[in-house]
């Protein structure tokens, strides 16, 4: 799935407001307004709504296309990050991911195994989430598709042990890159903060440094909602990173542009579908041109 498919529900909003404003030379004040409540609906956050608004207004004036003022002001605030180069990762590379239940905290994990795998690397997934017999059950299987290392904690087990047992299988198996999957209760409840602690207590005790990165596993279903999750669990636990799933089911594709004005992280991948290879690195004109499309081509 590429990013216009993906963003097929996100992108419907998108172009309805679009086609209006694209349909006069200077789109009006009442164009620009519905324009903007459009944009709000799909959880592009206020304030750059009010300077898409105010861009709009001068776009005339300065005889640019509204659709390449648009394509300005987004890309703008969407900003770059460097893709992720599974190839360059010093070994070993030990990568946490957080995030609440649901989020696609298992899956994201196994596509991101897969994506270690092709580039050449040699994963080995870590199931932390304890709790949840299922949540460790479908990481076995998906290690088991993609071909890669696993360390699978025991239900109602210990996740801080299990976060140290996967680095030292790791290290004895030589894999390089650690993928390890936790457990998402409610971000708000002070167990799950002493728990991720702990985890990276027992990961730092096995390799000191580790871990490397902590990515947060966000459902765009849930559009701006997650950013405030995002934020709780920066809080908790230091994020280096954002992961955004089901985008291929959001309408609400916007919140992205929260994601970066607000939490100040970057973004590094975007789930567009439930299989291993539906995950793609994060391609900030790649979303805003999918956003501008206004074709049928869904
Ligand atoms: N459509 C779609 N579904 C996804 C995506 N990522 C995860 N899912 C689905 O979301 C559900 C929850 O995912 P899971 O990995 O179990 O979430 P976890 O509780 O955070 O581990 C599963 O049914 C996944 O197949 C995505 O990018 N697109
Ligand atoms: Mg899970």
């Amino acid at each position: 799935m590429n990013w216009l498919q993906g963003l097929r529900k996100t992108r419907a909003r998108f172009a309805d407001a679009l086609r209006h404003a694209l349909a006069s030379p200077r789109p009006d004040e009442t164009t620009i307004e519905e324009l903007a409540d459009l944009l709000v609906t799909a959880d592009v956050p206020l304030r750059l709504v009010q300077a898409i608004t105010r861009e709009l207004e001068q776009a005339a004036t300065r005889r640019e296309p509204v659709r390449d003022t648009f394509r300005r002001v987004l890309l703008n605030a969407i900003g770059s990050a460097p893709a992720l180069d599974w190839a360059a990762l010093p070994a070993p590379t030990v990568i946490l991911l957080v995030g609440i239940n649901g989020s696609g905290k298992t899956t994201t994990a196994a596509k991101l195994a897969h994506q270690a795998r092709l580039a050449g690397r040699k994963p080995l997934l870590g199931a932390a989430d304890t709790w949840r017999a299922a949540g460790s059950r479908q990481l076995a299987i998906w290690a088991e598709r993609i071909g890669c290392e696993s360390v699978i904690g025991a239900t109602g087990g210990d996740a801080a042990a299990v976060a140290y047992d996967a680095l030292d299988a790791a290290l004895a198996r030589g894999c390089d890159i650690v993928l390890l999957d936790t457990a998402g209760r409610m971000h708000t409840r002070e167990p799950l903060m002493r728990e991720l602690q702990k985890v990276r207590t027992a990961m730092d005790k096995r390799l000191p440094g580790a871990p490397h990165h902590t990515w947060i596993v966000l459902d765009a279903m849930l559009g701006q909602n997650a950013v405030i999750q995002a934020r709780q669990f920066h809080d908790i636990t230091p994020l280096t990173g954002v992961i955004a799933t089901k985008l291929d089911g959001s309408s609400k594709g916007g919140f992205l542009f929260a994601v970066r004005q607000e939490l100040n992280l970057p973004i590094l991948f975007a789930g567009l579908g439930e299989g291993e290879n539906d995950l793609a690195p994060f391609d900030p004109a790649g979303y805003v041109d999918a956003l501008l499309a206004t074709g049928d081509t869904a």
